[in-house]
C-alpha cells in the first residue's frame, strides 16, 4: 500500500465523458492528457479512469471484450503510456478499473465457452440447467437461455455481461496475469468493479428476495482477494480500491484491514441510498438526513475502531450529482456545494472526487428518455411504465435517480461543446455550461473550484486529518451535523449546515480541550464573529482547527 495513501486524494475521471482530444462524440485518452495541468493544479494525487477497455460499450466499457487492448475510441497504447509518464511527471498516478466479476459476452473467452460444455474456457462462467430466482442489478432474470447447449449462464448485470467463476482456478490465474500485465506497465492502483460479488453460493441457493444473500460478500472472497494481494499486489507500491454492492462494515473492515492483505480500502453505498423509499431506488424520494448522518458517523467510528480504510464520496459515474441531491441546485448552488465538500473531507478515509463535482456541476434535467444512453435507466423507464406509471411520471423518476445525470459531458468553459469536443457530444450537455464551466470557476477564488482545492491541501498539511477519532455531536438535529475529528495533538470541527433556513448552534462545554486555541481554516461565508455560538446563514459550513498553546 502506498505511504500516503492517508493523505491522498483521488479525482475520477469517465474518460468518455471528460475530454475529447479528437474532437469526436466521445472523450479520449490524449483528452485527459491535455487536463493534467488543471488536475495537477487541482493537488490530486491519483486519477482512477473508468474502463477503457475493448468494449461493445453496452455498459460503457463495464462489459470489457479484451482486457489487453484499448478501445479505439479512446486511442491506442502509446496514449495510455503517454498519459502514464505524463502523470507520473506532475506526480499522480493512474489507477485502472477493472471489472472481473463479468466479461462481455464478446470477450474470447466466453465466446470460446460457446463452443461446447467441453470446452476449455466453458468452466470460466457459470452454467445451469435451470435457473434459479436471482435478479440482474439492471432488471429482470440474472440468467439467460444459451439454446446451442440448453444451459443458461448467470448475468448479475446485463445480459451480455457474463459472471465469471472464480470457483474455476485457471480462471483465477487469467484475471492475476491480466492485472500484472498492468501493473508491469507502472499503473499506480486499481480500482475492483463490484469485488463483493465473486464468490457465489455454490448451492445457488435462493429465498423470497433477489438473491443478493448467496453472492455479497459470498463464502470465498476473502480467500480470493488474499490470493490477488500474494499474485499482484504483493511487492508493489498500488492503491487498491474495492466497490462493494450491499456490503457490511464489518466485511469492509476485513477487505481493508492492512494486516489481512486484501485491499487498500473500500466503497460502500449505504450513504447513498438515504433517498431510496423502502430501499427502491427507482421511486422519487427526499433524503433522510439523520439517516445519512448514523450511517456515515457509524462508518467513520467502525472502520476506525476496527482497522479499516474508508473510501470517502458523494458522487461517481453511477450518481446523481450529489449538488442536486443533497444540496440546493439552485439558488444555493454555491455555498451548498462548498458545504458538502467540506462535510466529506473532513472525515476520515480517503477522499474521492468524480469530474465536474468540482465546480457543482447538478443534475442536467433530462426532459425525454431519448436523451437517455444508460443501459440501466433505459430498462428501469421500461419497468416503470409497465408498473402502470405514465411517461411524464416514469421520465419524473429517471430524471432524479439516472446514472446519466452525472455522466453528461465535462463542462470546460463557455464554448459551444463546453470545451469537450468541437461535435455534438455522445450525451446531451447541461444546459448551464455557459457558466459552470472550469475555466470561469478558475478566474474565481471564490468558487467551488477554489474551495475543493484548499480542502485537498489541508488533508495533506494537517494529519489529524487522517488520523483524528471522529464523533458526531448532532446526530439527531434535523438539519446540522456538527461533528469533531480529534488526535492528541489536533482537533477539527466542522459544522454543516443542511438548509436554508436561519439556524443558530452553540458547541456544548468541553468541546474544546482546556487552553487550546482556535483557527477557522475554511468557511463558505465571511468569517463569523469570535465565539462559540453562531447565526448560521443557508448551508453554512465552518471548518475549524484546534491546537494546545504549547505543544504536548
Ligand atoms: O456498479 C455496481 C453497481 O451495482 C451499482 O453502482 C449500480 O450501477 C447501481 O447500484 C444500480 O442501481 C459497477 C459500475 O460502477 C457500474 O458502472 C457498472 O454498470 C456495474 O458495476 C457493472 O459492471
Amino acid at each position: 500500500m502506498p505511504e500516503n495513501m492517508k493523505q491522498a486524494v483521488v479525482y475520477q475521471i469517465y474518460p468518455k465523458s471528460f475530454s475529447s482530444h479528437r474532437q469526436q462524440a466521445t472523450g479520449d485518452l490524449l483528452g485527459v492528457v491535455d487536463r493534467l495541468d488543471y488536475l495537477a493544479w487541482l493537488g490530486v494525487d491519483y486519477l482512477w479512469l473508468t474502463p477503457f477497455y475493448c468494449s461493445p460499450q453496452k455498459d460503457n466499457g463495464y462489459d470489457v471484450s479484451d482486457y489487453y487492448r484499448i478501445d479505439p475510441a479512446y486511442g491506442s497504447m502509446a496514449d495510455f503510456e503517454l498519459l502514464l509518464a505524463e502523470a507520473r511527471q506532475r506526480g499522480i498516478g493512474i489507477m485502472l478499473d477493472i471489472v472481473v466479476n463479468h466479461t462481455s459476452t464478446e470477450h474470447a473467452w466466453f465466446r470460446q465457452a460457446l463452443k461446447g460444455r467441453d470446452n476449455f474456457y466453458r468452466d470460466f462462467y457459470i452454467w445451469r440447467d435451470q435457473p434459479n430466482n436471482w435478479q440482474s442489478k439492471f432488471g429482470g432474470s440474472a440468467w439467460a437461455f444459451e439454446p446451442e447447449s440448453g444451459q443458461y449462464y448467470l448475468h448479475l448485470f446485463d445480459q451480455t455481461q457474463a459472471d465469471l467463476n472464480w470457483e474455476n482456478p485457471q480462471l483465477r490465474q487469467a484475471v492475476f496475469e491480466m492485472m500484472r500485465f498492468w501493473a508491469d506497465k507502472g499503473v499506480a492502483g486499481f480500482r475492483l468493479d463490484v469485488i463483493n460479488l465473486i464468490s457465489k453460493d455454490p448451492a445457488f441457493s435462493e429465498d423470497d428476495s433477489d438473491g443478493r444473500h448467496f453472492y455479497t460478500d459470498g463464502p470465498r472472497v476473502h480467500e480470493y482477494l488474499q490470493q490477488m494481494h500474494r499474485e499482484v499486489f504483493a511487492g508493489r507500491e498500488l492503491l487498491t480500491v474495492g466497490e462493494m454492492s450491499s456490503t457490511s462494515l464489518a466485511h469492509c473492515i476485513d477487505y481493508s484491514h492492512p494486516e489481512r492483505r486484501e485491499l487498500s480500502m473500500t466503497f460502500n453505498f449505504h450513504h447513498l441510498k438515504v433517498d431510496y423509499p423502502q430501499g427502491q431506488k427507482w421511486q422519487l424520494g427526499r433524503f433522510d438526513f439523520v439517516g445519512l448522518k448514523r450511517i456515515l458517523s457509524d462508518w467513520q467510528q467502525g472502520m476506525h475502531a476496527g482497522g479499516g480504510w474508508n473510501a470517502l464520496f458523494w458522487c461517481n459515474h453511477d450518481q446523481p450529482r450529489v449538488v442536486s441531491r443533497f444540496g440546493d441546485e439552485g439558488q444555493y448552488r454555491q455555498v451548498s456545494a462548498k458545504m458538502l465538500a467540506t462535510a466529506l473531507h473532513g472525515l476520515q478515509g480517503t477522499p474521492y472526487l468524480y469530474q465536474g463535482e468540482e465546480i457543482a456541476m447538478a443534475n442536467p434535467a433530462f426532459q425525454h428518455i431519448e436523451e437517455l444512453r444508460d443501459v440501466e435507466s433505459l430498462n428501469a423507464y421500461q419497468q416503470l411504465l409497465a408498473s402502470g406509471l405514465d411517461r411524464a411520471q416514469a421520465m419524473a423518476v429517471i430524471r432524479q435517480k439516472s446514472r446519466d445525470n452525472s455522466r453528461t459531458p465535462m463542462q470546460w468553459d463557455n464554448s459551444r461543446f463546453a470545451g469537450f469536443s468541437q461535435t455534438q457530444p455522445w450525451l446531451r450537455l447541461a444546459d448551464d455550461a455557459g457558466h459552470i464551466n472550469v475555466a470561469a470557476a478558475l478566474a474565481d477564488p471564490d468558487s467551488v473550484l477554489h474551495h475543493y482545492r484548499r480542502l485537498i491541501a489541508l488533508r495533506k498539511q494537517y494529519p489529524v486529518l487522517a488520523d483524528g477519532d471522529y464523533r458526531c455531536l448532532t446526530p439527531e438535529h434535523p438539519s446540522l451535523w456538527v461533528y469533531t475529528r480529534r488526535s492528541a495533538a489536533e482537533m477539527l470541527l466542522v459544522i454543516s449546515h443542511f438548509g436554508a433556513e436561519a439556524q443558530s448552534y452553540r458547541l456544548p462545554e468541553g468541546v474544546i480541550p482546556e487552553g487550546w486555541q482556535a483557527e477557522l481554516l475554511l468557511s463558505n461565508y465571511p468569517a463569523p464573529p469570535a465565539g462559540w455560538q453562531w447565526q448560521l446563514r443557508p448551508w453554512h459550513s465552518l471548518l475549524y482547527r484546534f491546537y494546545p498553546v504549547t505543544p504536548p
